[in-house]
């Protein structure tokens, strides 16, 4: 049936046993495509009902639909007329495994990171309104997101939008990326609680229809169960702030689902759906272990290398806490992708997973070092510019002695743009005070972290996704310096992280010195003055504002030395899906390019 169904109007001309076997074959799509291809299996699984619900009683594209993170919108894509291409999901060319409005007008923004759909809603009602134009606009929030700082300042600005119309349908699954965390996610358990509560109530209101056609006792019913379940469980956050709550709901139910949206549509002002799901639904591996199956990678049903940077810094972080009653682990809403599961088991009273909210996370940390802890604190790249403000205000101007481990540092490859680690370093750098680190392997990333845990100023260490360099250099790290990875006689390559195996290509086939800057702030200075007799190549996986290059053209404008430095850094553009070598190419900071390049400047 999958085939037949072109656009969403498709599916309007469904009945619910056909939209049934609809879902079924969608998930068995879903299920194909992201075991070869990699992606979000878990979260898509639990999405598929409500997507076709959506698509079912509202008329996309002109009703838009906002994804939250959009790493479950498989579904959307998968009827929005991206079927044939489907198989070519996160491959170079082929379509994003997040919305994406440059793939399709059915896109309504392009999403990846966390807790944006209600606020983007909100703006699209209000232009909406302000334009007197008449159509819907649902926000799709996972129980994850809407923990997050943005989606409350969202509700919160909602709540008083009164006669805005505005749809959220919040996917319940109990789960972020692992166990859904804090005091917002114990009050969806309470209201979950309720649905057996109100299913018996449905039953006593259809007796109750049947024998009084007048409706006098049902409205009289209505209003005895609305005032009971308060009294049971208390108001709901969303009616509390102006928001109406409708639910909870099995999420699944594809009649339940389209009855509810049909209900929603009537309010003129802002609803949430409370749809009660399952992570991983239809496929019992990732039911029965959805952590590992929020994201696979290609070819693979479950991930994590044992020798992977991450795990080296769960691991060294559990040897120093060991000793260091003063050590403790943060992470936002992801502690199994950080290394830090080890972590949390051993030292529970020291571990915190602040859900999904890297500010409050960051802030956190800067907070506890006044009370003499010493926080390390673990978030990808990407998702740590939500915290800029709070790395400069209440850590780097407190000079509070916060470890900031960045994972995911560089190019990462297939999620695409919204997951690249290249902002990091230029908005870093502009930090005064702030010591940036870049290990090459496992050794050097322990000795960092030993380092920072004996700093009393803020270090950041960054690493990429990918696997450690075997490059083995001449100093072992103990202090912010550069290392000497081969002697040459023609110039200086100068690079970090990934980019090093190129660098080292390009240093025998040149007879160049080979440097690793894994010091990013500050730099080697003494390095850079013994190397500026002959020309340098500074390649780096990161956009070049702010970056390595920037700052060594710098360093040797404010030192007045004539010195020939060329640049290979990322293009300026949003990087496209691929993989890292693919990226690489791209960009043109891989060996062809960059040995086409230099090699006439060398011979
Ligand atoms: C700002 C930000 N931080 C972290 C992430 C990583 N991340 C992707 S999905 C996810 C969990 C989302 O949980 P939920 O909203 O409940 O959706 P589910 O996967 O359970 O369907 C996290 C933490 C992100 N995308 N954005």
């Amino acid at each position: 049936m999958l085939e037949t169904i072109k656009s969403p109007k498709d599916i309007k001309k469904l009945n619910i046993d056909q939209l049934e076997l609809l879902a079924e074959e969608i998930r068995t799509e879903i299920i194909t495509t992201t075991l070869k291809n990699g992606g979000h299996l878990a979260s898509n699984l639990g999405a598929v009902e409500l997507t076709l619900a959506m698509h079912y009683v509202f008329d996309a594209p002109n009703d838009k639909i906002v994804f939250d993170v959009g790493h479950q919108s498989y579904t959307h894509k998968l009827i929005t007329g991206r079927q044939k291409e489907f198989a070519s999901l996160r491959k170079k060319d082929g379509i994003s495994g997040f919305p994406n409005h440059k793939e399709s007008e059915y896109d309504t923004f392009d999403a990846g990171h966390s807790s944006t759909a209600i606020s983007l809603a909100l703006g699209l009602a209000r232009a909406r309104d302000n334009n007197k134009e008449n159509y819907n606009i649902l926000a799709v929030v996972g129980d994850g997101a809407i923990g997050g700082g943005m989606s409350f300042e969202a509700l919160n600005d909602a709540g008083e939008a009164k006669n805005t119309k505005l749809i959220i349908v919040l996917n319940d699954n109990e789960m972020s990326i692992s166990k859904n965390v804090g005091a917002l996610s114990s009050h969806f358990a309470n209201l979950r609680a309720t649905h057996s509560y109100i299913k018996g109530k449905k039953r006593v209101k259809n007796v109750l229809q049947r024998i009084n056609q007048s409706g006098k006792l049902v409205s009289l019913f209505i209003h005895l169960r609305n005032s009971l379940r308060y009294l049971l469980f208390g108001e709901t956050i969303f009616d509390a702030m102006g928001i109406k709550y409708l639910g909870p709901i099995n999420g699944h139910s594809l009649k339940d689902m389209i009855e509810i949206l049909i209900k929603a549509k009537e309010y003129q002002m802002p609803v949430i759906i409370h749809a009660v799901t399952q992570k991983g639904c239809g496929y019992t591996p990732a039911e029965d272990d959805p952590e590992n199956y929020h994201g696979v990678s290609s070819g693979e049903k479950s991930k994590k290398k044992a020798e992977s940077f991450s795990s080296t810094v769960g691991a060294t972080l559990c040897e120093l806490a060991e000793t260091d009653k003063k050590i403790c682990a943060i992470t936002a809403g992801m502690p199994l992708n950080t290394g830090l599961n080890e972590f949390a088991s051993k030292f529970p009273t020291r571990f915190f997973d602040t859900g999904i909210a890297e500010q409050h996370a960051l802030a956190m940390a800067g907070g506890m070092t006044k009370g003499g802890m010493k926080p390390f604190i673990v978030i990808y790249s990407t998702f740590l510019q939500r915290g800029f403000d709070q790395i400069f205000h209440d850590i780097c101007l407190q000079e509070a002695p916060v470890t900031i481990c960045i994972d995911h540092a560089g190019l990462c490859g297939e999620d695409g743009a919204t997951h690249q680690g290249i902002y990091d370093l230029g908005f870093l750098r502009s930090m005064p005070g702030l010591i940036i680190l870049e290990p090459r392997d496992n050794v050097e990333m322990k000795k960092m972290l030993q380092f920072a845990s004996k700093a009393d100023k803020p270090v950041a260490i960054r690493y990429p996704k990918g696997n450690c360099s075997e490059i083995v250099g001449e100093i072992p790290f103990e202090k912010p310096c550069w290392d000497y990875l081969a002697r040459g006689g023609k110039g200086s390559v100068l690079t970090f992280g990934i980019c090093l195996p190129v660098g080292k290509r390009l240093a025998e086939e040149l007879n160049l010195n080979l440097i690793d800057a894994r010091s990013l702030k500050p730099f080697d200075e003494k390095v850079l003055l013994e190397i500026a007799d002959k020309p340098i190549f500074v390649l780096e996986d990161n956009v070049s504002v702010g970056g390595l290059l920037e700052g060594v053209l710098k360093f040797y404008s404010d030192n007045k030395v004539n010195v020939k430095v060329s640049g290979f850094s990322l293009k300026d553009e949003f990087v496209r899906v691929g993989s890292v070598n693919e990226q690489m190419t791209e960009n043109e900071i891989d060996f062809e390019h960059v040995f086409g390049k230099i090699k006439n400047e060398i011979r």
